[in-house]
């Protein structure tokens, strides 16, 4: 929950390590982490926030000797402050954009909408541009906290799919505060071998993976991991349950709860970005997860070539969906960049490099020309129209039933 991995894109040669690596230099870097830290596999090491700063501070004097040393108006509108999630970008898309356009980018990460929510509402955060997940985003607008987007600087909006885009105005009228950066679902992620060995018949593409004690407590001794979300977990519970996933009736929550306690000895730890490597090296079996995630979890085990088939269904009951939204605080300092960087990410070529990636699917259409056709024709990535009709949004919720939840998701997360 508390990710506070950064990557600061501080020139083409000088992306420092996060969840932005590309796979190859992921592994590169896992090596040396894993090696150096003996820490949890692949959870690379944070740069302390200390650091930022300083490295604020480098930059401006590279940019000011680029620039004769003397224009320091001209350096710092050339930078650019953005807080997304983890594992969720192609890091040279941030190089390439630094190349043609000048704009040094600052990248940060975060791995909950809590993290993020916490910082926006106490304003000053510093950033450019945020990405909450659209149900945050509804109740972050209502709150005052971004400002309208200029339309007129995002002509690569007449890429993106309009039912899409009508989906999220059901959060963002008019989508006059966000652009859609990438969207995904929350299921089954597991390892094919391990999950088989101990039972054969294992309900693979069922909730009762995780919320029947009598299945998922034979998975205890191989890692079960579950996301640091309660919203989102709350919701596949409740599906489960064959109740309303935005129920926010205090009856519902506590059946929920009652389930979340009953397999909670079975579940070895609740995190929302650590799950990743963990599943690709064999540390953790199973896990209640983002797709993109799991897809990046069955990549690296393919290109670290250690034999591990991971796996992702999306539930046969149904789950939630997500839309993560990028947009623009009013307090930001650099309008101009954070607008040219958005617009940047919906040109086809580089919102296909970002899906190929993350294995997260956008809404830019001209852009699945050049998106692999494996992920492309990947049900659980781009969903048919009939997995369509199983997933379910996450609508925002009241201030009133986030506090029932928090006090819920503490319990569990407690285990009492
Ligand atoms: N690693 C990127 C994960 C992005 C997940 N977004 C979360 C949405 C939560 N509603």
């Amino acid at each position: 929950m508390n990710c506070t991995r950064k990557c600061a894109a501080t020139g083409s040669s000088e992306v420092r390590p996060a969840g932005g690596l590309s796979r190859a230099a992921a592994l590169r870097y896992k090596r040396g982490f894993v090696a150096a830290a003996r820490g949890i596999p692949g959870v690379r090491r944070p740069m302390k926030h200390a650091v930022r700063p300083l490295l604020a501070a480098m930059s401006a004097v590279a940019l000011l000797a680029a620039c004769g040393g003397n224009n320091e108006e001209a350096a710092e509108s050339k930078v650019l402050n953005v807080y997304n999630w983890s594992d969720y970008i192609d890091e040279s898309v941030l190089a390439d954009f630094q190349k043609e356009t000048g704009i040094k980018v600052t990248y940060d990460v975060f791995d909950s909408n809590e993290v993020l929510e916490t910082k926006l509402l106490a304003g000053s955060t510093g950033y450019d541009i945020v990405v909450p997940s659209a149900n945050f985003l509804e109740r972050q607008i209502k709150a005052g906290i971004f400002q309208p987007l200029d339309k007129s600087k995002l002509p690569n909006l007449a890429n993106m799919d309009p039912a899409l885009m009508a989906k999220v105005a059901r959060h963002d009228p008019d989508n006059a505060h966000s652009v859609n950066y990438l969207w995904g679902t929350t299921g089954i992620g597991f390892n094919q071998t391990k999950i088989a060995e101990r039972m054969p018949d294992a309900p693979t593409d069922s909730l009762a993976m995780f919320y029947d004690p009598a299945v998922v407590s034979k998975f205890k001794d191989c890692g079960v991991a579950v996301l640091d979300s309660p919203t989102e977990i709350l919701g596949t519970v409740l599906i489960y349950l064959g109740k309303d996933p935005n129920s926010e009736s205090p009856e519902d929550l506590a059946a929920a709860e009652k389930v979340l306690m009953s397999v909670r000895p079975f579940v070895k730890y609740v995190h929302s970005s650590k799950f990743i490597d963990d599943l690709a090296n064999g540390e953790i079996c199973l896990t209640m997860a983002w797709s993109g995630d799991v897809f990046q979890a069955r990549d690296r085990a393919a290109e670290s070539g250690n034999g591990i088939k991971i796996d992702f269904k999306i539930p046969r009951e149904g789950t939630t969906m997500f839309f993560d939204m990028l947009a623009i605080p009013k307090d930001a300092k650099n309008v101009d960049n954070a607008h040219a960087f958005i617009n940047y990410l919906m040109r086809p070529e580089v919102a296909a490099k970002n899906t190929n990636y993350v294995n997260y699917a956008s809404f830019n259409l001209p852009a699945q020309q050049m998106v692999n056709p494996e992920i492309l024709g990947n049900p659980a990535i781009y969903p048919t129209d009939e997995v369509k009709t199983r997933l379910q949004v996450d609508l925002a919720e009241s201030d009133a039933f986030t506090q029932l939840l928090t006090a819920t998701w503490t319990r569990f997360k407690a285990g009492q």
